[in-house]
């Protein structure tokens, strides 16, 4: 009775910032506008001046329009421009999307335009009139069409434009391909007046026995009541009430003791959230996630997280990937591995990927496209990277395989990236305490001959240090090497390996000095695995990288062929020699933490 009033009143500190886009689109009412679209190419950018956004007809023989979707190149959606057709692999640039759909109008229904992703900006326009601008390439964003959809033909058409800028995030040099394009799913989401915008719900922070979280209500009268149920198969486990502010925001805190989310025991609850007319189902884990000194612990016990880095790449076919089946074989892979963990570099991945994670007890490292050089001096640099952290966070926060926010991947030392880091850092904080911060550093130096030292000063708003280092591949060391290296850290924090690695060509044999051999990559993992098992202050590690990926920066010809070869696995799923290597080790470390475990 007492820890209930005691909860009650320290609620309100737990408040988090209401969502803004609709969460959980899976369990709302959708239409889906995926499929063939028309589209325009259009490197010099006239389809604004010329208004491609009105999807105009002639309306006599003597009218000049000079575009015609209706007679235009097709392209699916979702799926990147790129791999579609010859001429647009390398394109950088505006590209048109339009569709027709029919549309039957309902009374007291809002209807959203939803969108998956578009790389990177996007300009909307339904029946000609326009709903917005997104940036962003990897996040989702959706606009009212309420009042803009009709009953019978619509038309929606989309300028979406992938041209890389010094102002951008990420800015102009990437190791990944630039995939433009509606490359996640675009839809129609149909909710009641009142609705569930967002909501969050995971176990109060550092705490395995009470539940914290907040219900986000758009178009609510203050008082609606919120009811929250979470259930097991059949069993209804707790049914809580609260009332929505005047705002629509409602919050819970309860007691309740649940069977806790891991990797070995991927259990997820049902719960159902209903206002008024409005009943949303999800699918979620509880579990904690802590640091203590230098280790990581999941659910109060320390955990090595055994990774593996990965791209949002689809296997087989050397495009964006975007598919619950494409998740699934990267998943399955990188459990073959025996990987508790994956690192998504370096963007949102999609949120199939995420919830397949969740179900199949992958814990996940996100991370947001802050990458390399930045304008980090520009305002609207750190205006659109926390944009982007804000909607990954919205769209993710109730996925208990998620342990990490990355804010960053290797940025340059200076104060004003320093100022952005720290601002993101603070951000992701405030608006989640349910999982620890981090960002991957290359900034390490070497002291003397055989020590290394990072001492990167992100490192102080950051839960987990993450380091990045190629010895043996980048640089004048050899693989072997790394068996007299020692680390030093300046914070004394966990930390993980976020790359090592090296390139390999799946079937290109020889001895293991001649690079680009399987026998090379494999030697340099053995040499990099034995000086990691002695580096202090090591939590887990995600090697470079589960699958080769296509990179423009790539040139050589026979081995590369712009592909990044630093993968275990070949761009056709073929596993290269130090596969093997990192999957016995894992195996060990895997063999390591149960009989730890059995020994307690
Ligand atoms: C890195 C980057 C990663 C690259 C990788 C490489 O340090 O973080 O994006 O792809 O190295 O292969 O060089």
């Amino acid at each position: 009775m007492r820890m209930t009033l005691l909860l009650l009143l320290i609620a309100p500190s737990l408040a988090q910032t209401p969502s803004r886009l609709i969460a959980d689109p899976p369990s709302r009412s959708t239409i889906a506008l995926d499929g063939t679209w028309n589209s325009i190419v259009d490197p010099y950018e006239s389809g604004l001046s010329s208004r491609f956004f009105e999807n105009a007809k002639p309306k006599s023989k003597s009218d000049l329009i000079e575009y015609d979707f209706d007679r235009s190149p097709k392209l699916l959606v979702p799926g990147d421009w790129n791999t579609q057709r010859d001429s647009l692999l390398l394109y950088e640039g505006p590209m048109w999307y339009q569709r027709y759909f029919s549309y039957q109008q309902k009374p007291h229904t809002r209807t959203f335009l939803y969108f998956g992703a578009a790389n990177c900006l996007a300009r909307v326009w339904l029946n000609g009139t326009k709903l917005g601008e997104h940036v962003g390439g990897f996040t989702p964003f959706d606009f009212e069409v309420t009042d803009k959809i009709r009953s019978g033909e619509n038309f929606v058409v989309v300028e979406v434009d992938n041209t890389r800028r010094p102002d951008g995030v990420p800015g102009i040099h990437t190791d990944w391909w630039n995939y433009g394009g509606l490359t996640r799913g675009v839809k129609l989401i149909e909710v009641p007046e009142t609705f569930v915008e967002n909501y969050k719900l995971q176990l109060a922070p550092a705490r395995a026995d009470a539940v914290a979280g907040w219900v986000q209500l758009q178009g609510a009268k203050e008082g609606v009541e919120v009811t929250l149920e979470i259930r097991a198969g059949d069993l209804l486990v707790t049914t809580q009430t609260a009332r929505a502010d005047a705002s629509g925001y409602a919050s819970f805190l309860f007691p309740l003791k649940l069977e806790l989310w891991s990797p070995e025991n991927p259990k997820l609850y049902e719960v159902r959230i209903s206002a008024q007319g409005d009943h949303l189902s999800d699918q979620i884990g509880f579990r904690t996630v802590a640091t203590r000194g230098t280790q990581i612990l999941l659910n109060g016990k320390p955990i090595f997280l055994r990774g593996v880095s990965l791209h949002e790449e689809a296997p087989f076919r050397g495009a964006r990937a975007f598919s619950e089946d494409d998740a699934r074989t990267l998943l399955g892979w990188a459990k073959d591995l025996g990987a508790n963990f994956v690192r998504l570099a370096h963007y949102p991945h999609n949120e199939d990927m995420i919830r397949l994670a969740d179900r199949m007890g992958v814990m996940v490292w996100e991370e947001v496209p802050v990458y390399w050089e930045l304008e980090f001096d520009n305002p609207a640099v750190l205006a659109n990277a926390r944009a982007q952290l804000d909607e990954t966070i919205r769209r993710d926060q109730n996925r208990a395989a998620i342990v990490f926010w990355s804010i960053a991947n290797e940025t340059p030392i200076n104060p004003a990236r320093n100022a952005v880091l720290k601002s993101l850092s603070d951000f992701a904080r405030s608006q989640d305490s349910t999982r620890l911060i981090s960002a991957a550093s290359d900034k390490w130096q070497r002291m003397e001959a055989d020590t290394m030292a990072l001492n990167d000063p992100l490192g102080e708003y950051l839960d987990v240090i993450g380091l990045n280092q190629y010895i043996g591949w980048y640089g004048d060391r050899k693989p072997e090497d790394a068996d007299r290296i020692q680390w030093k850290f300046a914070y004394p924090k966990p930390v993980i390996v976020t790359e090592f690695g090296g390139g390999a060509q799946y079937g290109r044999h020889g001895d293991s000095e001649t690079r680009f051999t399987e026998e090379y990559q494999a030697n340099l993992y053995q040499h990099q695995l034995r000086m990691l098992s002695h580096m202090p202050q090591l939590a887990g590690m995600t090697p470079w990288i589960l699958m080769d990926f296509r990179s423009p920066r790539r040139a050589l010809p026979v081995i590369q062929d712009f592909y990044n070869r630093k993968g275990l696995i070949s761009d056709r799923g073929q596993r290269k020699q130090a596969f093997y290597v990192l999957q016995k080790f894992y195996q060990e470390k895997a063999q390591e933490a149960r009989s730890g475990q059995a020994s307690k």
